[in-house]
């Protein structure tokens, strides 16, 4: 039952027992996933005093040197997750391969692997625009106490033990799934807390909101086109609202409330469309899933794919289930 200003903190200690393979130290992991917002939050905040602060590159006034923003992101992630002794491997969609933890101590007892991307849309950054932090985690599939391999991240989706995102908006909000309904929290910037503000997340089951890059359109498939202009056809709750941040995790919350969907299709100039696998469609689909929403990427469930390599890209579709069936539907006659 959860209370009126629950805390995060308190919300992880509340539920730690409904997780399957309770033992603490996934709510560790996700405590550390939380320290690393706020950390990153704080520096997010600031990036609009760049030309005060000084530019990636330049050097502060006390010395340090400028990092660009994901960069920063990346390494304070990495950081706080291997600080605590959980995680035996991450992967980062900054990092060209995965790190292995404590790969040369054969006492250490780490389960998890970690999935991230640090700081997706980070083009947006300079205008001011939110942007996110996507994370994903699984249970190593080799054995405990041996050096992590590349079975232990190319796991399907379905295999989730958690996954979630940090949207850092007009407020900062966490938002998160253990494989038992999603739940948003939000940052309260004066005394650094989050609280649970968006208990029991669930994407409408029909919405009216599409969004898409629609500057790509005349190199989508026939499907995605025919689906498309659906969207604009004068008809029941039809015309659909257009609306594209180009920030996923922006994109995805905003569809997660009011009801929509999101499409990344692939393209005659993108065979496989933009969006990572590993680090982008697999928590979102997870996430969608928990919500009561649905994730495609055309033609299958995407937490059903079997990844080949890290840095994969899918189609995504992604967002409110009768949406996307329509969707999927326009793909296949189509074909
Ligand atoms: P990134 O990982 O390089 O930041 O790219 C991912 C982002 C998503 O957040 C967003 O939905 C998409 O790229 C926008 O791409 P486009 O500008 O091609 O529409
Ligand atoms: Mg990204």
């Amino acid at each position: 039952m959860s209370q009126k200003n629950q805390t995060l903190g308190e919300f992880i200690i509340e539920h730690q027992s409904s997780f399957k393979y309770s033992s603490g130290e996934l709510s560790r992991l996700i405590n550390s996933i939380r320290l690393a917002a706020k950390v990153v939050n704080y520096e997010v905040n600031k990036a609009g005093l760049v030309d005060i602060l000084g530019a990636a590159g330049d050097t502060n006034i006390q010395g340090e040197s400028q990092q660009k923003l994901d960069v920063y992101a990346n390494e304070k992630f990495i950081q706080m997750l291997t600080n605590r002794n959980i995680v035996c491997g991450i992967a980062s969609e900054e990092e060209d391969d995965f790190i292995a933890i404590n790969s040369n101590d054969k006492n250490h007892q780490n389960k998890y692997v970690v999935l991230i991307d640090p700081l997706d849309g980070s083009s947006n950054i300079d205008v001011n625009v939110s942007v996110g932090t996507i994370f994903s985690v699984y249970r190593r599939v080799t054995e405990v106490g041996t050096p992590v391999t590349l079975d232990d991240f190319l796991q399907k989706g379905s295999e989730q033990v958690a996954a979630g995102y940090i949207i850092y908006g007009t407020s900062t909000m966490l938002v998160y799934t253990t494989g038992d309904g999603v739940n948003g929290f939000t940052l309260n910037p004066a005394i650094g807390t989050f609280y649970l503000s968006h208990p029991k997340m669930q994407f409408p089951k029909v919405g009216t909101i599409y969004s898409v890059n629609e500057g790509n359109y005349i190199h989508f498939p026939q499907g995605i086109k025919d689906y498309i202009k659906y969207c604009q056809m004068e008809e029941g709750d039809r015309p659909y609202t257009s609306r594209y941040i180009g920030s996923l995790v922006s994109d995805f919350h905003r569809n997660m409330i009011k009801g929509g969907i999101y499409l990344y299709p692939k393209s005659s100039k993108t065979s496989a469309g933009k969006l990572r696998l590993l680090y982008e469609c697999n928590p979102m689909a997870f996430l969608a899933e928990e919500a009561n929403g649905k994730a495609s990427d055309g033609a299958q469930r995407i937490l059903d794919i079997q990844p080949s390599e890290l840095h994969q890209r899918v189609p995504f579709i992604c967002g409110s289930t009768n949406m996307v069936n329509d969707a999927e539907a326009f793909i296949k006659a189509a074909q």
